[in-house]
C-alpha cells in the first residue's frame, strides 16, 4: 500500500468534564499552538489530522483522522451520545489538579463503551506542567489495569505526550480493524461523510 494515499480513516472523540483541557489537546495536536485563556466548547466542533503511521511488520499507512471535541458541561449529554456514534477512537480527559475529574472517568467510559463497544480508548492525564497536581501518577496506573486502556500523562502547554497520545491511539486503532475485520472498517470509513 502506497504511503501518500490516505487508506484509514477514523473519528475520534474527546470525553471528559468541563475544562480538563480537552480542546486544548485537540489544538496542540493539529495545531501545535495553546492558548491559556478558557473558552468553553458550546455543543460541538471538529478538527481534521492526516498522519502518516509506522506498523509494526508493515510498510507505514496514511490515515485520516477527524477530532470530534464534544463539550464537556453535563447540559450536553444528549447530543454528545449521538456524536459519540461511530468513533473508533476516544480519548478521556482528565485534571491532574481536580480529583473530580478523575473520579468522573469510569463514568464517560461507561458511557463511551455503550455507545461504541469497539473503539481504542486512551485515558489521559492533563496539566502535568502545573505545580499544584493533587491526582498521583499511581492513579493513572490503576484506571490502566481497572478498565484496560491505555494511559498517557500530558501537557497541551508544554506538548510533553501528546503527539505520543494521538500517534499510538491510530496504531491501536488500525490493529483492532485488522481484528474486527471489513464490515467494521466500511462502517468506520463511512460514519463521519455521514454526520458531516
Ligand atoms: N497549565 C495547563 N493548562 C491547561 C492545559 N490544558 C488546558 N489547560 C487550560 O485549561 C482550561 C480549559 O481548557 P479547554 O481545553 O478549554 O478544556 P475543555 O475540556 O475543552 O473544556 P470544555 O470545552 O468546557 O469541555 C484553559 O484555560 C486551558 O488553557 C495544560 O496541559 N496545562
Ligand atoms: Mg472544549
Amino acid at each position: 500500500m502506497s504511503a501518500d494515499s490516505i487508506s484509514h480513516m477514523f473519528k475520534l472523540v474527546a470525553l471528559g468534564d468541563g475544562a480538563v483541557g480537552k480542546t486544548s489537546c485537540i489544538k496542540r495536536y493539529t495545531e501545535g499552538s495553546f492558548s491559556d485563556r478558557y473558552i468553553m466548547t458550546i455543543g460541538t466542533t471538529f478538527a481534521l489530522k492526516t498522519v502518516q503511521v509506522e506498523m509494526p511488520d508493515a510498510e507505514p499507512v496514511s490515515a485520516r483522522i477527524v477530532l470530534w471535541d464534544l463539550a464537556g458541561q453535563p447540559t450536553y449529554n444528549e447530543l454528545r451520545r449521538r456524536y459519540m456514534a461511530g468513533a473508533t477512537m476516544a480519548i478521556i480527559v482528565y485534571d491532574v489538579t481536580r480529583p473530580q475529574t478523575f473520579l468522573d472517568v469510569g463514568e464517560w467510559f461507561t458511557k463511551l463503551i455503550t455507545v461504541c463497544p469497539n473503539a481504542a480508548v486512551a485515558v489521559v492525564a492533563n496539566k502535568i506542567d502545573r505545580s499544584d497536581r493533587l491526582v498521583p501518577p499511581e492513579a493513572g496506573e490503576m484506571i490502566k489495569k481497572w478498565l484496560d486502556v491505555d494511559h498517557y500523562a500530558t501537557s497541551a502547554k508544554t506538548g510533553e505526550n501528546i503527539d505520543d497520545l494521538f500517534s499510538n491511539l491510530v496504531t491501536r486503532a488500525i490493529e483492532k480493524q485488522k481484528e474486527l475485520g471489513p464490515i467494521d472498517q466500511s462502517l468506520a470509513r463511512n460514519q463521519p461523510s455521514k454526520i458531516l
